[in-house]
């Protein structure tokens, strides 16, 4: 072949590789997209040009997500099979996805292994890891069709560090950092790369509130005299940052924490 027609097909893939990266071909599915960082991350990847597929069980909330432009809503409870199977169809016959944001999750209580409500455990394994299961499986044949699919699992450094207080949730995150570690070891032949976040204290609507019960007031001094939480956006730019770096770079394990928490068990507040 003379150098002419070499550098005219290396131009071509340079191109087509252009086209398959550029936000405008990218889409992602997010899930637990109704509130915090769920909702950050589809706002800000549908503003950086990405088709959106926002997966929650609160229409009204995913409705008011949904006036913006690129974003889709998907009315679903990841932790039931069946609607996950008829999102994964509808959105396959949509055109697909190369990128699925495993965010849905939560915390139910805080009381001690002593006092622990078995419900509330199961809710927390059910949403966390089951959840993250089940929309995993059901999109993995798209993922892998693709050539070049991402998985990003929001697991929490209380997957990784245990605290008094936290151990149905430290549990389940422990559980989802586990099934992250072997999703990634597993897809890697299938040429999908798998994104384990794990943030620290995160000011969000909801999260704290969930977690105490309604109790807004004890949620609140979760984060009193911390300068500068985690907010949601915060989170949703490393996301955001980790799923358009070039496919070969896999970020395994990103840890994030605001400044204030240097880690788990040291919490800077004022005052
Ligand atoms: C939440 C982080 O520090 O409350 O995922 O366990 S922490």
């Amino acid at each position: 072949m003379s150098g002419t027609a070499c550098a005219c097909q290396h131009r071509i893939r340079t191109l087509v590789a252009m086209i398959h990266h550029s936000p405008a071909s990218r889409s992602a599915l997010v899930t637990g997209a109704s509130s915090g960082i769920g909702a950050a991350t589809a706002h800000r990847l549908s503003t950086d040009g990405w088709k959106v597929y926002a997966m929650a069980r609160r229409p009204h909330r995913l409705e008011q997500l949904a006036e913006q432009e690129g974003i889709i809503p998907i009315v679903c409870d990841v932790t039931d099979e069946h609607e996950v199977a008829e999102a994964a169809t509808r959105i396959s016959e949509d055109g697909g996805i190369d990128t699925l944001v495993n965010n849905a999750g939560g915390a139910l209580g805080t009381e001690w292994v002593a006092d622990a409500d078995t419900g509330d455990w199961r809710w927390m394994f059910e949403v966390n890891v089951l959840g993250t299961l089940n929309v995993t499986r059901a999109l993995l044949p798209m993922l892998r069709a693709h050539g070049e699919g991402t998985i990003v699992n929001l697991t929490s450094t209380a997957g990784t560090v245990s605290y008094e207080s936290g151990a149905g949730y430290n549990a389940a995150k422990f559980g989802q950092h586990g099934m992250t570690g072997a999703l990634r070891l597993e897809e890697a032949e299938h040429n999908v790369r798998v994104i384990e976040v794990l943030p620290g204290l995160v000011r969000t609507e909801e999260f704290s509130t969930k977690r105490l019960r309604g109790d807004t007031a004890a949620a609140e001094a979760m984060y009193r005299g911390v300068e500068n939480p985690l907010t949601a956006e915060d989170v949703a730019e490393v996301i955001a940052s980790a799923v358009t770096l070039p496919h070969h770079v896999n970020l395994d394990q990103i840890v994030v924490r605001p400044l204030a928490q240097p880690a788990q068990h040291k919490l800077l507040r004022n005052g």
